[in-house]
């Protein structure tokens, strides 16, 4: 999954909410006093003062040991960015911020603006001390005070005021608080101040966490949708493929259908060459079943030729359910069977094996010509109608198997015609703008709630 560090962060800020230690975050430009004010509220000076040079370190002194707060000093702002973002983040959790301006140099645009930021990090929990009032003639303080004011309009909240300022001088020899101390101790008594500002880092966090979570909902509800759109013009390809495939090979079916001419002359060609083997041995049958399977697979290859590319198997022409007695064939004609006979015994007289083998032969030639009768004519004729009486059965059977096979095709059409496949990857996409969607959820749900509570707080 994508980036979760905003979200790491709501849960952060969860966990912040009942942690027990509560937090001053002392923050401002370089110089302005920060150090010198948390030494003179803590009453001691553990923090270092400086006239010059700059302290990039965070530290934090106990502030009231009772109620759990801890001051913290920060690094003076703008000077350094990585300085300046280690302040953001302590103020990040902070449960009450305070803002140290320098009356002698007070609230350039930079300032204003982080002011503004800060006022709205910790939903106003921020207050604003203006210190070096020394430095200004007492006649004008009032009138540095009033703009300060002015230019600081609506921030704060019902809890610290709108806006919440002080001017205290908090240089160690002169040093004067005011009634800044008393007031603070007062308002660091309360428990709303730290609920409040730890609800509005909750509530910011949330609202980045809803931000990066909206961004990449987006974008992944884009990749489902080009994946889903890639997918589906795939699926009909496909199938638009499949189905010009079966279209073919139907339209090829009533090709060898119609075309079984040179099977059928095959099968009367042999049928004609068996007759004559019988002839020449004076006798024998004619291997019909041999004839009608090969037959049979004649045509099976036909079919699986054309078959070669479609996207189903088809079942070969099986004709092994055909009892074919075989022909037997007597070439009996006393003709004939006086023709061999004369033929051999010409034979033995001459001493000559061909001439009593060649007795068929000459019988042959003596029915046709001393009784009128063609053997050989006959035999043939024979054969030749049954052959044909076989032919017109298996043409019945060619066609029957030739509309199983277009059956299937019509079938595997129909099959491909809703054709899809599983999408694991489409799958595991919907199931994370799924997730990611709950969380949304359980995100604007909490915002809500939080928004809720932080009115009660600050109303209450
Ligand atoms: N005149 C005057 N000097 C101050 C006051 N507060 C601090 N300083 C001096 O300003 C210098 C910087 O103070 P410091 O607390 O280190 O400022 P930081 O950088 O904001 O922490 C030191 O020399 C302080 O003594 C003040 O209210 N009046
Ligand atoms: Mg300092």
């Amino acid at each position: 999954m994508a980036d979760r560090a905003a979200l790491r962060d709501v849960l952060d800020q969860l966990e912040n909410l009942d942690r027990r230690e509560r937090r001053l975050v002392v923050f401002g430009n370089f110089k302005t006093g920060k150090s010198s004010l948390i030494n003179r509220l803590i009453g001691t000076s553990v923090l270092p003062e400086r006239a010059v040079g700059f302290s990039p370190a965070v530290e934090t002194v106990p502030l009231d040991p009772r109620s759990g707060w801890i001051a913290v000093d920060t690094p003076g702002l703008f000077q350094d960015p990585a300085a300046t973002e280690r302040v953001l983040a302590e103020i990040g959790r902070a449960d009450l911020a305070v803002m140290v301006l320098s009356a002698d140099q007070i609230l350039s645009g930079a300032e204003r603006e982080m002011a503004r930021q800060v006022n709205e990090m910790l939903r106003g929990n921020l207050i604003f001390v203006v210190n070096r009032i020394d430095m200004i003639d007492e006649g004008e303080r009032d009138e540095v005070l009033t703009w300060a004011r002015a230019a600081l309009e609506g921030m704060g909240n019902e809890l610290v005021g709108r806006p919440r300022l002080f001017a205290v001088s908090a240089a160690p020899d002169h040093g004067d608080l005011g009634w800044f101390v008393p007031w603070l101790l007062g308002l660091l008594g309360s428990d709303r101040l730290p609920l409040l500002s730890r609800l509005a880092c909750l509530h910011s966090a949330l609202s980045l966490s809803r931000q990066a979570l909206a961004g990449e909902i987006t974008q992944e509800r884009r990749q489902v949708a080009q994946a889903e759109a890639e997918e589906a013009g795939r699926i009909e390809e496909y199938r638009a493929q499949m189905r010009s495939q079966l279209a073919t090979g139907r339209t090829r079916l009533r090709g060898p259908a119609s075309d079984l001419r040179t099977h059928d002359d095959a099968f009367l060609a042999s049928a004609r060459e068996e007759a004559h083997r019988i002839l020449r041995a004076g006798g024998g049958a004619v291997p019909w079943g041999v004839l009608v399977k090969r037959y049979g697979a004649a045509v099976s290859d036909d079919v699986r030729d054309m078959a070669a590319d479609l996207p189903v198997t088809l079942p070969p022409f099986d004709l092994t359910t055909w009892i074919i007695r075989p022909d037997q064939i007597a070439v009996t004609h006393p003709a004939a069977h006086t023709g061999s006979t004369l033929g051999q015994m010409v034979g033995q007289a001459l001493g000559d094996e061909r001439v009593a083998e060649g007795g068929a032969t000459l019988g042959r030639w003596v029915a046709r010509n001393v009784f009128q009768t063609d053997v050989e004519a006959d035999l043939l004729r024979r054969v030749e109608a049954t052959g044909r009486r076989l032919l017109d059965a298996l043409h019945l059977e060619t066609a029957q198997y030739f509309d199983r096979l277009d059956a299937l095709l019509q079938e595997a059409d129909a099959y491909y015609a809703g054709w899809t496949r599983r999408q694991p990857r489409l799958d595991e996409l919907r199931q994370r703008m799924h997730d990611m969607s709950a969380i949304e959820e359980w995100t604007d749900d909490l915002t809500r709630r939080v928004d809720d509570v932080m009115r009660e707080v600050e109303h209450a």
